[in-house]
């Protein structure tokens, strides 16, 4: 990994929007879909999965469930369940309560919480199939109270239409209610107008290769998407007293994910500087996805060396990283002055798989700077507010001449008229109801 100064790093990752090619081949799947629904989701799932299906074989059933169960260790199932009770727990704290307030008056203001009806989940196929990302999407979805949450999937390719078994014990753990064998751009547009066979949802949520994240741009509006992820990154901020083999296996833990993904350590000791160089390329030659991380760390990786720790937190707030760990001296003691970070990991111990997988947090985190100004998912994701107004007689009669100035202002006659015949009538003494 490079040893480098602060003053000239700067980490600029590409948004992919596509080529042209692949903005017009969506484009046409997703009207496809529109206008033929199943007819043209089988066709598609046929020549991009090579699979073929009826519609009565979209939907994945109980006994495909159970037959998963019998095909994943018990210790993965024990493993995923303890981590779904933590995720729950930690999401169940962000519940929020529909509030009225009822003011002396008689007015009575407030705010309502629903959850999204129906939630769809999108989770990709081959090696960026992952279970825990299941919990992620779907554990806030069912937290929030949404009544119906669909997964889709594409089918295994080759003419078995078979799905991960990992996948489908994650999907059954979390409380996914209905499972689709379909993927693509053609299972995004399925979901967001529906089929003969899948009924449409309000919101898709869910990680995807370019395809699926062009045709969640496409059909947003019609339904709501969540943002569209990035490269996954980490940035650790350390001291002396950091050990460096932790500090390297921790940045290898986010290069291994994607070649893009990114892994910097800042720190103003040269000494782990270099000592961390060192075990990054030891700890490379044994890591299975060794040409991946090596990619990555080539690439996105950096180690910047920092006049001291303020100057650190300066570039970590620039940086606005998804994943933030702070392994120095006094991590508490810094977490003051983090203003943009995802998710911020104290301490030698609190390694970023720790929240990757299983300490409760969402590990769907804001990447590519944009934890400037966003959050992780989290039950909020899955919610819709409606605003409560109930106004008494006595509040309009003491309002309602600020209302008509206000809508005279604007040149809105109809609405100063909507006001006044209520305070000529009531204001004359009329019936109090
Ligand atoms: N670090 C990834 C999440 C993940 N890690 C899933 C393992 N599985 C992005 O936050
Ligand atoms: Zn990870």
């Amino acid at each position: 990994m490079k040893v480098q100064s602060s003053s000239e790093f700067k980490l600029q990752r590409e948004v992919e929007y596509g080529t042209p090619e692949q903005n017009q081949t969506v484009k046409e799947i997703v009207a496809a879909i529109k206008k033929e629904g199943d007819t043209a989701l089988l066709r598609y799932t046929e020549r991009f999965d090579g699979v073929t299906l009826t519609p009565d074989a979209l939907r994945v059933t109980p006994k495909e469930l159970e037959a998963a169960y019998s095909r994943v260790e018990e210790s993965f199932v024990t493993a995923i369940r303890a981590a779904a009770v933590n995720i729950r727990s930690f999401h169940a704290r962000q519940k929020r309560n529909s509030w009225m307030d009822l003011q002396p008056d008689g007015t009575i203001l407030g705010q309502i919480i629903r959850p999204l009806k129906r939630v769809g989940v999108y989770v990709p196929g081959g090696k960026a199939a992952y279970p825990s990302s299941v919990l992620m999407n779907v554990i806030p979805a069912q937290i929030a109270g949404v009544p119906e949450i669909v997964m889709v999937t594409p089918p295994a390719t080759g003419g078995k239409a078979g799905i991960d078994p990992y996948i489908l014990v994650a999907a059954a753990e979390a409380g996914v209610h209905e499972i689709y064998r379909v993927g693509g751009a053609q299972a995004i547009a399925a979901l967001a107008f529906g089929t003969e066979s899948i009924e449409p949802v309000d919101k898709i949520c869910g990680p995807g290769n370019i395809y699926v994240a062009l045709a969640k741009r496409e059909v947003y509006g019609a339904v709501d998407i969540d943002s569209i992820a990035g490269p996954s990154e980490i940035v650790v901020l350390a001291d002396d007293s950091a050990e460096p083999g932790y500090v390297a296996a921790d940045l290898l833990s986010q290069a291994e994910h994607d070649e893009m993904a990114s892994a910097i350590l800042v720190t103003p000791s040269h000494e782990l500087a270099y000592a961390v160089a060192a075990e990054v390329e030891r700890q490379l030659l044994e890591l299975p996805r060794q040409s991946i991380a090596r990619a990555s760390v080539e690439a996105y990786g950096a180690i910047i060396i920092v006049e001291d720790i303020e100057e650190g937190i300066s570039v970590v707030n620039r940086l606005a990283p998804e994943h933030l760990e702070i392994v120095t001296a006094d991590p508490m003691g810094l977490l003051g002055s983090i203003e943009n970070a995802g998710a911020i990991f104290l301490g030698p111990y609190s390694s970023e798989p720790v929240g990757d997988y299983f300490a409760g947090p969402n590990h769907i985190i804001p990447t590519n700077g944009t934890a400037r100004f966003s959050s992780p998912v989290d039950v909020d994701d899955f919610i819709k507010k409606s605003s409560l107004i109930y106004y008494s007689k006595e509040a309009l009669l003491r309002d309602g001449h600020s209302i008509i100035e206000l809508a005279r202002r604007e040149g809105l006659e109809g609405h100063a008229r909507a006001i006044e015949i209520r305070l000529e009538n009531e204001g004359k003494g009329g019936d109090s109801h």
